[in-house]
């Protein structure tokens, strides 16, 4: 297992489209345990290969409370949406800012699991969101492109302006800072 280091917006890989997965192996099987440990380490609820700088289409969750119900998709399609629902949203790759952000209340994915065997997942709530957030990524797309322009731009400079392991750094060193 290893620690993956998370690309900041506005990285400009972060907007690169992610490649089927052919073969679910042992070498993706090691990504989906790398991104779990990731995201949990964090902490986050979700995390996509690209966040990674991986232009695989694999992603994991986990919205427990207690950390014990990860869910690993590859090759995700949702291929079922509906209703809508509006959540602050974050993200890993954009530390700091909330937002929110509106989305179906209700989806259907298809992927393939670690084993590579198809299933389908119905979901709703927080876990569709987060879904709906980590396909986006393995589309190059971001919470922050449903925001206003002015938003966005806002943003990005306040994160431009601050170096890129900030949101890694313990609370004691960053006191003061302004
Ligand atoms: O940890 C995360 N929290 C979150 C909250 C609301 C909506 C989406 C998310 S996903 C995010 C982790 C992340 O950046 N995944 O890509
Ligand atoms: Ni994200």
């Amino acid at each position: 297992m290893a620690l993956l280091h998370v690309l900041h917006y506005p990285d400009s890989r972060l907007r690169t489209k992610a490649k089927s997965v052919g073969v679910v192996d042992d070498g993706i099987r090691k990504l989906i345990d790398d991104l779990l440990e990731t995201m949990y380490e964090a902490p986050g609820i979700g995390l996509a290969a690209t966040q990674a700088n991986v232009h695989k289409r694999v992603l994991v969750v986990d919205v427990s409370a207690n950390h014990d119900q990860p869910h690993a998709f590859v090759n995700p399609v949702i291929d079922f949406a509906e209703g809508t629902q509006e959540r602050e949203e974050g993200c890993l790759s954009v530390p700091g800012f909330y937002e929110p952000v509106e989305r179906a209340e209700h989806i259907r994915v298809a992927a393939l699991d670690r084993q590579g065997k198809p299933f389908t997942l119905e979901a709703e709530g927080l876990l569709a969101v987060c879904i709906q957030h980590e396909c986006d990524h393995l589309d190059g797309k971001l919470f922050v492109d449903y925001l206003s322009s002015l938003k966005r731009q806002r943003i990005k400079k306040k994160l431009q302006k601050r170096p890129s392991d900030s949101g890694r750094r313990p609370a004691v060193a960053r006191a003061g800072r302004g």
